[in-house]
């Protein structure tokens, strides 16, 4: 029987798991459906939306101040240098709607370099951050109207009642580059929906970071420090406090790769030695050097992201890019 050990010395001893059945919320069990559903796959899977706990996104923060992690500093360096022009291109009076809400860092350069955007809307599934973020920011922009939408910005927006038939016009901004995070198809998707919601004249500013040497991208995902290590650990270790599973976190290890035929990092858990996990009573056998795909992050060159964009219906009006060729900026417009 799991979690007993052996009652004599001619049983085989059962290590002692910590393997509790919980009572979940609604979200804790989505959280355990989708991760029964993945580690049940010939290929176990857990989707990339579950590093962000409080110490995951704690670890995300710390993984963007890394030497090696460059798409935070360059496209915050983009802004910086192009955002007087990317606001020419934008207009005044616009109603800016970022899609996922950071720090903010780079959405407070581009306010600044906006002419007085009318209406700001940070759209987030995470209701806590946002609203924290949106206040801190309202304080600041006292005359900026800040509207936080709690909401998963990858299924179609309903947007807040001011903005339906004011006239301004609508501009996504989107930087990051998570984008990266969603396979072609849905990447398409979701472009596709953004356009929808923007509407007839918007306009949308992405992140995207760029394909380059194999070294640099594998560095940025698996750094000297492990930071990006324990990040992705730390999704086992949720489903142990979430969901009382009982991995141990110790017996796996990081694997970052870039798969250049699909031109994406890939990230995965690699077990260590032959072991059995449980989940609300579910268990789930690992051989050893068996892995947990965790995360793709697609790299693009700079035509292969405007041939994305135009299947989802936007024109491409100007790309700005470092002069390392690192990571890129594009502004599309949402085509009619
Ligand atoms: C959020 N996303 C764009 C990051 C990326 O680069 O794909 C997530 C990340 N994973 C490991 N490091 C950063």
């Amino acid at each position: 029987m799991r979690g007993q050990p052996g009652k004599n010395s001619s049983e085989p001893e059962v290590r002692q798991t910590r393997d509790k059945t919980l009572a979940l919320d609604q979200d804790a069990q989505v959280f355990c459906d989708d991760v029964v559903q993945g580690l049940s796959q010939p290929q176990k899977q857990l989707a990339c939306k579950y590093f962000y706990d409080k110490r995951g996104s704690k670890l995300f923060d710390e993984i963007c101040r890394l030497d090696e992690y460059y798409p935070t500093r360059t496209e915050t360096a983009l802004l910086k240098t192009f955002g007087e022009e990317i606001a020419g291109l934008i207009g005044p009076g616009v109603c800016l709607i970022e899609y996922g809400c950071g720090s903010l860092v780079k959405t407070r350069l581009l306010i600044d370099a906006l002419d007085y955007p009318s209406l700001f809307v940070p759209v987030d599934i995470s209701e806590d951050h946002l609203l924290q973020s949106a206040k801190k920011l309202a304080e600041e922009y006292p005359d900026l109207d800040v509207q936080p939408q709690v909401a998963d910005f990858t299924r179609a927006l309903a947007l807040p009642e001011k903005m339906k038939g004011n006239g301004a016009k609508c501009i996504g901004f989107f930087p990051g580059s998570t984008i990266g995070n969603f396979d072609h198809e849905a990447a398409v998707g979701f472009l596709q929906s953004v356009s929808e919601t923007l509407g007839k004249g918007g306009g949308f500013l992405i992140g995207v970071d760029l394909k380059k040497d194999t070294d640099i991208l594998v560095r940025a995902y698996d750094d000297a420090q492990g930071v990006t290590a324990a990040f992705n650990l730390n999704v086992i270790g949720r489903i142990n406090r979430e969901l009382g599973g009982d991995f141990d976190v110790s017996a796996f290890r990081h694997r970052a790769f870039y798969n250049r035929l699909e031109g994406r990092i890939e990230m995965y858990l690699v077990s260590l030695k032959k072991q059995t996990a449980h989940i609300q009573g579910h268990d789930f056998a690992f051989t050893e050097g068996e892995t947990i795909h965790t995360e793709n992050s697609y790299k693009y060159h700079i035509e292969e992201f405007g041939a994305l964009a135009a299947k989802a219906g936007f024109a491409t009006v100007k790309t700005w890019v470092d002069d390392n060729g690192l990571f890129s900026l594009h502004y599309l417009a949402a085509s009619p």
